[in-house]
């Protein structure tokens, strides 16, 4: 339980009335990351992806734009995620370009269109990491 004294819509110390009752829930099953630096670990600023699989689908969902280990095509209006970080296309990989159809970027957006499913090193959170959910909506 958190009351909020000064109104300020963020947790301070001395708010946390009763640490039992938060808004902290464990991810979703379904809630992965891209684990862009392969170190197994959330990082931050690695993409968070709503997927029952390890699979990038365009049924997929984006919840958190970020690095995915996106790596550019000759033709630079595709990247492809390099799941096994060989700095090469591999069949598996999934191939992605922006929604404007221009220049793609190293950022895996909602906004992103996946043109071929395939692997993205997913890896799924560990059920001991929490977030605050602010709005309690997830
Ligand atoms: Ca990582
Ligand atoms: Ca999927
Ligand atoms: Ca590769
Ligand atoms: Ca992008």
């Amino acid at each position: 339980m958190i009351r909020d004294d000064n109104n300020d819509d963020n947790v301070d110390k001395g708010e946390i009335i009763d640490p039992g009752f938060t808004d902290l829930r464990e991810f979703s099953p379904n809630t992965m990351y891209v684990d862009y630096d392969r170190d197994n670990i959330y990082s931050g600023e690695e993409a968070i992806i709503l997927t029952s699989d390890d699979i990038l689908q365009s049924s997929d969902v984006i919840l958190s734009a970020g690095k995915a280990g996106l790596r550019i095509f000759e033709t630079n209006i595709y990247r492809f995620a390099d799941s096994d970080h060989n700095n090469q296309y591999g069949a598996n990989e999934t191939i992605i370009v922006e929604a404007s159809r221009e220049v793609a970027d190293n950022i895996l957006e909602r906004s992103d269109i996946i043109l071929l499913e395939g692997e993205a090193c997913i890896r799924s959170f560990l059920s001991d990491i929490l977030f605050l959910d602010d709005n309690a909506n997830f």
